[in-house]
């Protein structure tokens, strides 16, 4: 029901995600957590055995998205070919399955997404329009670019935790702008909101991007180290080594700062320092920039491989202590 062999629009996934809940109804359930600016829903996923565990405890739960960069193709797919994973091949993923609820968010810019499909391969940002009606309806120059390039925001510097502070602009036609305000999107808004109402059971926070083959840890925001530097980076290193047992891939691991360039209002930053989830990381999938954003579809496949196997490495070690 759904091929790997090309990326999807964004229709085409809510039509997996439909069948998915359609055909395992007792292992999934679809939620609708809000709207993206151009009104497109914001679908995710929970799979869930059980909220209790045997014991009659309360479960942890992980929290996966993609598609927070609209250029960034793979991490949709990556995103899709995990769910896939996790509730089709349910038997053989069983232990990880049933040890935590998993929630999934495959894209979460589906505006950007859409508009990287049609109009323009390398967008980046979401598609809001922050300047007034005024501007936008008057035929000038000036409208027609606000109209165009400088709409959107950087999802990923948007987020409500030292927002504005590094690696981020206050210009709407940059591709870094982190917008009028922290939350501004409705996009991050919403993620948000999902989060911290759960924020005391989700253990485990991913948010999949591309490219440069790298499993990021915080902070973004500063070259100094999180108080639990050597739990994060002693998890980080299950998730790299696992990846690179199925493939050879190498992976990078370590924080933004050292490795790319510090940001701030980024999505890992604020679930580990606003939302309180321990292990949150920003993993940087295929390739290493021979292709870059144009990651060949044939790739989708041993990028999901790979990428899986950390994924249930990871989740294990946090959510299947025992
Ligand atoms: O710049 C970003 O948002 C991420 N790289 S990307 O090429 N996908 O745009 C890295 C973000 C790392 N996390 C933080 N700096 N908080
Ligand atoms: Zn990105």
């Amino acid at each position: 029901e759904m091929t790997f062999k090309r990326y999807h629009r964004y229709s085409d996934m809510l039509r997996y995600l439909d069948y998915l809940s359609l055909k395992y109804p007792e292992l999934v359930e679809m939620l609708t957590i809000g709207k993206s600016s151009l009104g497109q829903p914001l679908k995710v996923i929970k799979i869930s055995t059980g909220q209790l565990t045997k014991n009659g405890e309360v479960k942890p739960a992980v929290w996966i998205d993609g598609g927070m960069h609209a250029r960034e193709w793979i991490s949709p797919a990556v995103v899709m070919y995990t769910l896939k994973q996790l509730v089709e091949n349910f038997r053989v993923n069983r232990r990880v399955v049933e040890g935590a609820d998993w929630y999934i968010l495959p894209v979460s810019n589906p505006d950007g997404y859409e508009y990287s499909h049609t109009i323009d391969r390398f967008w980046r940002k979401t598609r809001s329009n922050h300047e007034s009606q005024d501007l936008e309806s008057s035929r000038t120059l000036t409208s027609f670019l606000w109209g165009e390039t400088c709409r959107g925001v950087d999802m990923n510097r948007n987020w409500d935790f030292h927002w504005g502070e590094v690696g981020a602009s206050d210009d709407p036609c940059q591709e870094t702008y982190a917008g009028p305000r922290p939350f501004s999107e409705p996009e991050t808004k919403a993620i948000s909101d999902f989060i911290m109402d759960r924020k005391d059971r989700i253990k485990l926070y991913l948010t999949m991007h591309a490219y440069s083959q790298m499993w990021l840890i915080p902070w973004g925001y500063t070259n100094k180290k999180a108080g639990d530097y050597d739990d994060l980076m002693s998890m980080g290193k299950k998730a790299v080594d696992a990846l690179n047992r199925v493939s050879g891939t190498l992976y990078q691991l370590g924080p933004a700062p050292s490795l790319l360039y510090p940001t701030s209002g980024g999505a890992d930053d604020w679930a580990k320092g606003a939302a309180g989830i321990k292990y949150a990381y920003t993993v940087e999938l295929r390739d290493d920039g021979t292709y870059g954003f144009l990651l060949p579809a044939s790739q989708i496949v041993p990028t999901g491989k790979e990428t899986f196997a950390a994924i249930k490495a990871i989740a294990k070690a946090i959510v299947c202590k025992n």
